[in-house]
Order: structure tokens, then sequence, then C-alpha cells
């Protein structure tokens, strides 16, 4: 009689080796703007076997899964010994997230987890759940991954088990391996979350992009994305934040937005890429959206596309949390490509490829919003009444009269 327990263990190798060598192919006739690729990067699906079973026949003759793993999505990215690393949030059966480093040739397939998910110290206050980091490569040395760190409310009344505080944790690291954990950051906010490390000094202080939040978890009064200095990242404080890029009504980050990734230096200015929040009947809608900041000023927006960049397309739509597109992590190569990694309905990894220069032309050249529908009509009949100029062969478009 064949052994089903080894008939188990070769079929589930089997196919995990198959998905960890499924080659990545670009899906041709994007928007001019990036391209999408056909497969997810990083599912629940990826983190590997002995993560989740007990290998052992003795102790699990049916070759149960004895973790379960939900999702790995939000991760944060970084070119690192000629690797692209994505420090994914992994969340468990259980709700928990944790994070876990996965590795890559080529940054657009075969990503693989590392042994062991990362062992992130603690402060005296436990967290409960920890996600989202931001990774910067500061010019001080080292490697920061700031992330959310969530906690039980501890003014919640006793028959509420959902409320939560959030906060900005902050660990430090030399080779993504041991992470030094510092104490939380502590702004004028109630709550914190995505919060990003500027990755040079202002005026001789760290610079952080934070969002300004009241008590309540969701939404709340928080007027956008801010803005705060701290003299020393080993015990982090920021008095006053100000937002650079506030919250504005009927638009796509109507209800809330917050950073993605550590903005990218150009010759223009920072680039970044952050998410807008609005709301449906049908729940909320997180989209992609950029703007440009100015080099000597960073604080200040000089070039803000209208609209999203990037929103949630076909099966992107559907998961645990459906119709959200979520990045916090990029990586710009040498030769000016960018691999952008985004998350769908908080449950898997996408990657999207562009260049710094197509990213800085739709930044600096898309029409900003104009906050009215009749802005939006005189803004497409500028560009028809543009377009009647080209002749019509040029244009392969129907001849204008
Ligand atoms: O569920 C969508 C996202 O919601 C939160 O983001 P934000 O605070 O900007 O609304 C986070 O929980 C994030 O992880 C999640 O993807």
């Amino acid at each position: 009689m064949p052994n089903q327990f080894k008939t188990r263990l070769q079929q589930l190798h089997a196919m995990q080796q198959a998905l960890l060598t499924k080659p990545n192919k670009k899906i041709i006739n994007g928007n001019g703007v990036f391209d999408r690729y056909e497969n997810t990067i990083l599912t629940a699906a990826h983190t590997p076997v002995f993560w989740r079973y007990d290998l052992n026949e003795t102790t699990n003759p049916f070759l149960m899964e004895r973790v379960g793993i939900n999702a790995t999505f939000n991760a944060g990215a970084i070119k690192w010994n000629n690797k692209y690393l994505l420090v994914a949030r992994v969340e468990g059966a259980d709700r928990k997230s944790f994070f876990a480093v996965a590795e890559s040739v080529n940054g657009i397939d075969n990503f693989t987890f590392w042994q062991y998910p990362v062992l992130m110290p603690e402060t005296e206050v436990r967290d409960t759940n920890i996600y989202d980091m931001r990774l910067t490569a500061h010019e001080d040395g080292w490697i920061y991954g700031l992330f959310c760190t969530e906690r039980k409310d501890p003014n919640a009344p006793p028959g509420d088990q959902s409320a939560a505080v959030a906060q900005c944790g902050i660990t430090r690291t030399k080779d993504l391996l041991q992470w030094e954990r510092l104490p939380d950051l502590k702004t004028p906010s109630a709550q914190q979350r995505n919060v990003v490390l500027h990755p040079e000094f202002v005026r001789g202080q760290y610079a952080f992009y934070t969002r300004p939040q009241d008590s309540f978890i969701e939404a709340g009064e928080g007027g956008g994305i801010g803005f705060g200095l701290a003299p020393d990242i080993t015990n982090a404080v920021i008095e006053k934040e100000t937002v650079i890029d506030p919250r504005v009504y009927h638009s796509i980050f109507e209800m809330k937005n917050g950073l993605g990734p550590a903005p990218i230096k150009t010759g223009k200015g920072w680039l970044h890429l952050a998410h807008g929040v609005r709301n449906t009947a049908a729940g909320l809608r997180y989209t992609l959206y950029m703007f440009m900041t100015d080099l000597k000023d960073i604080t200040k927006v000089i070039h803000k596309p209208g609209g999203y960049f990037l929103a949630p397309e076909g099966e992107e739509r559907i998961g645990d949390v459906s119709n959200v597109v979520f990045s916090n992590g990029w990586i710009m190569e040498e030769d000016g490509k960018v691999f952008i990694y985004y998350a769908s309905s908080d449950s898997r990894m996408h990657v999207a490829t562009s260049t710094i220069n197509q990213l800085i032309d739709y930044v600096t050249n898309t029409p900003e919003d104009g906050w009215s529908s009749a802005a939006s009509v005189d803004l497409i009949n500028s560009i028809i009444d543009v377009n009647k100029l080209i002749n019509a062969e040029d244009t392969l478009q129907p001849k204008f009269v």
C-alpha cells in the first residue's frame, strides 16, 4: 500500500516548487505609464511548507496543516546584495500579522521566503499586531523599518473588543536579519499609521511623513499626509505635525490618505507614491496616486496629477478587503527602471514596472484635478482641440469636423 503521508508530502512540495519557479510575463499594451504582470508575485501559498506543516509522520500522521497562513501583502521593498527583497506583511489564520523577507533574482518572479520570519523585538508594551513596513536606507547608514503597531485601546469599554490604538513602531537593521527595536514614534496625534522616514536629514533632523488621526482607528478628523521632524531617532519625538497633502472633498482621497514607500529623489523633485481612500456604497475604495515635492522644501507639493495612478482591476478587486490596492514598496534601479510592488485587496502581492523618466513625465505633465465636472470637460475639450491640429493620418483617429 502506498504511504499516504509520503505521497501527500511529495504533492505539497511539487505544487510549491511549481509556484515558486513559475515565470512572470509583462502584460503588453499598458497605459504608457507602467506595465502590469500576468501573475501575482507573493501569496499565502508561497510561504514555506515547513512553516505550516509538522513534517514528522509520527506526530502528524495525516500531514495536516498546523499553522494556517491567510495572506501575504503590503510589503516594503529594497534591493540588497543584488537581490530584490520584499518585507511582506504575512497574516496568519489567527489574524496576526508579522514580517517575513522574500527574495527574487529579477524582481518580477520566483520570490522565495527566507527560512525564518522576522523576529521583531518588542518595546515594554507588547504589540498585538504589527504590519505594513516602510523601508528607508537612511543617509545615517542604517536601514530603518517603520511599521504600524496596534494594541487594544486601554480606554475601550469592557464590551468593545475592537477599539485599537495604532502607533508607529521603529526598527533598524544593517543586514535585514537582526533588527534593533527603537521606542515608538511620539507625535501630537492620538493615532498614527502609514508613517515613513525620509532618506535624508532635513535641517540636521530625522524627517517623517505621518498620518495624523484622531482617536478612532478609521478615517477620523486627520487632515491628510503630515510631516514632522525629530532630532533623535533613538527617542523620536515630533513636536509639530503639519499637513502637506490634505484630504479633499469629492476626490479619490476624500476619506483618508497615507504615504506609500519612502520617496525617490529625482532631478525634478522627490517622487511620492501614496494611497487615497474614498467611500462608496460598497465600502471604501483604495487607489494609488502620485505627487512630487520640492528638492529644497520637501514639504511643498510642486506637482500632483489628478485622479489615481493605479486602481484595482479584475481579480485585484476581490479579496479579504475588496476594492483595495496598497503600496509601501518600490525599487529604482541605477538604469532608471522602477519596480512598483503593490498588494490587492489585502490578500496578495503584485508587481508593476515603469521607468523614472516615464514616472517624472507622468507626474509633471498629467493635468491636475480641476475639482469639478465642468473642469474635467474643459480639460478633455482642450485635448481634443490640440489633437484636431494634428493630421488625421498621424493620429489614426477619424477625421475631425
Ligand atoms: O484595508 C486596507 C488598508 O487599511 C489600512 O490602511 P489605512 O490606515 O491607510 O486605511 C491598513 O490596515 C492597511 O494595512 C490595509 O491594507
